[in-house]
């Protein structure tokens, strides 16, 4: 007798009708396979799947380019399906789901003819651990194949776990012909399913990350108990050799990844990485809120990444573990067949081709590596692993901060009053905006939680649902807001950032062991300065106070655009929230 996932590829297949359907093991060797393939038999455009780098400097690295209008998240195409528009809220695209289905199913009838459909099963989580979810993705391109080898455990045990049971999460994917026209990533969160056609980039084809982790992830966690956000999460290890563990939400490309595995600038200090980019949080018996990483692996944005900026990422890079890493999109120093992108630590190439195969030089003026280039690699092959990365119940959470990409008014830390006014701060960031998705770059939009693009539910009833979470919890986090980008009178950053950003964490371990006070403002509780480690730093003064100063006039307006922001949600936003910001109203 068929097993239900069997049943369901099946009728997936009869949709899709692939030439082929390949059932991955999750192997070294099946990966392997994937690459030649890629390498020889599969195309986008005029381009071959995979191409091999240098492997002597770049050992098991593989470019990647994808279809030129196919270069990041494309939220305008995103929906969730919920039975009803209000339960999507404003903060989604929404479809009904029968309307939905049947439009996708048009575009997908015959999508995989002469084309092999892989079926990948993986659990988000370890697979010993309460918290994991067991997951089948068919897709028909070997790249999103071996990316997710990278990204989830895959494995054939993952099959044996569903077994007979029809719980799993469900994720059809197909490139389609790559029209934007025809490009859709939506969501059924009623039936734990993702249906994604049209584009093989990133959050929209790795249907793990995003689509489940996040969007169908944070429904289930709000019908459960639980939360599921777009944060890293990281143990910080003192000179004493104590370890508190910290999660940090920030939109994407704002630093995540360079924070989650940071080369401390402080003696004595160390870092440890769970996770860069989602996190699961669920309450332990003792009252205190836990954090797994469903994922396995980073998908971080290249340009920018050096020996300067994340030096362990570069080691991570250039660890030789076939899982293997992808480099998608980034330009080609021709004379040395490695990948290259601006901001790398390699010299500018004098011939490369740029991220589309095109030939490049630097008096081009133009970029070589796209914007929202990106690298694909394991989480195994970081120097800076957890020990706890595997621990099925994940690590306590001592604090959680809250960021954003703010050139003004927001200050470099401040420290919420308590649970609930923490969800105010969360709820009110607003952060200027990056390549991470495609939209006008810098312009400044409301970010609640970084969790705007991936909150599967509506908006209102997330902000409720932290609450109700802060309810239930016996020793709940203390939590901050974070800003790195604040910037002086010449537009330059005035916080150095990266390794240096080891002194606010300081602090903020200071604070939660109670070792330090604060100063109040209406914004918050900050550091006195002379609590902030600042040895070896050259800030004057006068910028340091800036960093922490209270724009009054610039607040005011700024309410404004979150009074607009949080009318949307009418009667959905919570009576708690409405206090917040009135109390915030009344000391500015
Ligand atoms: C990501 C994103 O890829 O947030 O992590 O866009
Ligand atoms: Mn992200």
């Amino acid at each position: 007798m068929a097993t239900p996932v069997e049943r369901w590829v099946e009728e997936q297949a009869r949709l899709a009708r692939p030439d082929r359907i390949h059932w991955c093991d999750g192997s070294e060797e099946e990966a392997r396979r994937l690459v030649e393939i890629g390498m020889k038999d599969e195309k986008i455009g005029e381009h071959a799947i995979f191409q091999e780098l240098n492997q002597k400097s770049w050992p098991t690295s593989y470019l990647h380019r994808s279809h030129p209008t196919d270069v990041a998240r494309t939220e305008k195409l995103t929906f969730v399906c919920h039975p009803t528009a209000q339960q999507a809220g404003p903060n989604n695209n929404w479809k009904a789901p029968t309307e939905a289905k049947e439009e996708l199913a048009k575009l997908t009838d015959g999508c995989m003819r002469g084309k092999t459909m892989y079926v990948l099963p993986y659990t988000m989580g370890h697979p010993d651990s309460p918290y994991a979810k067991s997951c089948v993705q068919v897709t028909d391109v070997s790249y999103v194949a071996v990316s997710m080898r990278i990204m989830t455990r895959m494995s054939r045990n993952a099959l044996e776990k569903i077994g007979k049971r029809e719980d799993f999460v469900r994720g059809l994917h197909s490139v389609g012909n790559f029209d934007p026209d025809k490009r859709f990533i939506m969501h059924f969160p009623q039936d734990n399913l993702v249906w994604s056609i049209g584009s093989g980039y990133g959050g929209n084809a790795l249907l793990g990350k995003k689509c489940f982790s996040l969007r169908i992830a944070s429904c289930l966690g709000q019908r459960e108990g639980w939360l599921a956000e777009h944060m890293v999460v990281m143990g910080i290890e003192d000179p004493e050799g104590r370890v508190t563990y910290v999660a940090a939400a920030m939109p994407s490309a704002c630093g995540k990844t360079n924070l989650a595995m940071l080369e401390s600038a402080l003696p004595g200090y160390k870092i440890w990485t769970i996770g860069d980019d989602i996190a699961w949080l669920n309450i332990g018996r003792d009252g205190r809120l836990y954090a797994i990483n469903p994922e396995t692996g980073f998908f971080g944005v290249a340009p920018g990444t050096s020996m300067k900026t994340n030096p362990n990422m570069v080691r991570t890079l250039k660890a030789a573990t076939f899982y293997p890493t992808l480099f998608t999109n980034v330009a080609l120093d021709l004379d040395h067949n490695t990948p290259w992108w601006e901001g790398a630590d390699a010299a500018t190439p004098g011939r490369a081709a740029d991220w589309q195969g095109k030939p490049w030089t630097p008096e081009d003026g133009t970029r070589a590596a796209h914007p929202n280039s990106r690298f694909t690699v394991s989480l195994y092959s970081a120097p800076t692993l957890s020990r706890e990365f595997d621990n099925p119940h994940g690590v306590p959470i001592s604090a959680i901060l809250l960021g954003g990409r703010r050139t003004q008014l927001v200050p470099l830390v401040a420290e919420a009053f308590d649970w609930e006014h923490g969800v105010f701060l969360g709820a009110r960031t607003g952060s200027e905006t990056t390549a991470a998705a495609s939209h006008q770059v810098g312009v400044l939009r409301r970010d609640p939680m970084a969790m705007r693009p991936f909150c599967g539910y509506n908006m209102g009833d997330y902000f409720g649902h932290w609450l109700d979470i802060g309810k239930r919890l016996k020793h709940p986090p203390r939590i901050y807001t974070v800003n790195w980008f604040r910037t002086d009178e010449d537009n330059q950053f005035i916080w150095p950032g990266f390794g240096d950003n080891i002194r606010v964490l300081k602090w903020v371990l200071d604070r939660v062991n109670n070792r330090v006070g604060a100063r109040e403002t209406p914004l918050g509780l900050v550091p006195n300065l002379t609590d902030l480690n600042l040895d070896g730093l050259d800030i004057p003064e006068e910028k340091m106070e800036k960093l922490f100063e209270v724009d009054r006039e610039g607040w005011q307006t700024e309410l404004q655009d979150i009074d607009k922001y949080f009318g949307q949600f009418g009667d959905r936003l919570p009576d708690e929230i409405r206090r917040q910001r009135d109390a915030l109203a009344r000391k500015l």
